[in-house]
């Protein structure tokens, strides 16, 4: 299990927190928490199964910027 936490430009409310969060647990990742204050979104995930770049696909397909 890895845990990473990546910075997303372009979260502004709890709408943005949720649409993110849902997609990642959509692609089968353990745990997926957004923080708006700091626009980070931390997850933790199965390193065999999903790929850091599908994280940043899935981020990235819901609208936002992975920095
Ligand atoms: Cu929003």
């Amino acid at each position: 299990m890895k845990e990473l936490t990546l910075t997303v430009e372009g979260m502004s409310c709890q709408h943005c927190k949720k649409n993110i969060e849902d997609a990642l647990q959509e692609i089968g990742v353990k745990q997926a928490e957004v923080t708006l204050e700091t626009s980070k979104v931390n997850v933790t995930y199965d390193e065999g199964e999903i790929s850091q770049q599908q994280l940043e696909e899935t981020i990235e397909g819901q609208g936002y910027q992975v920095v």
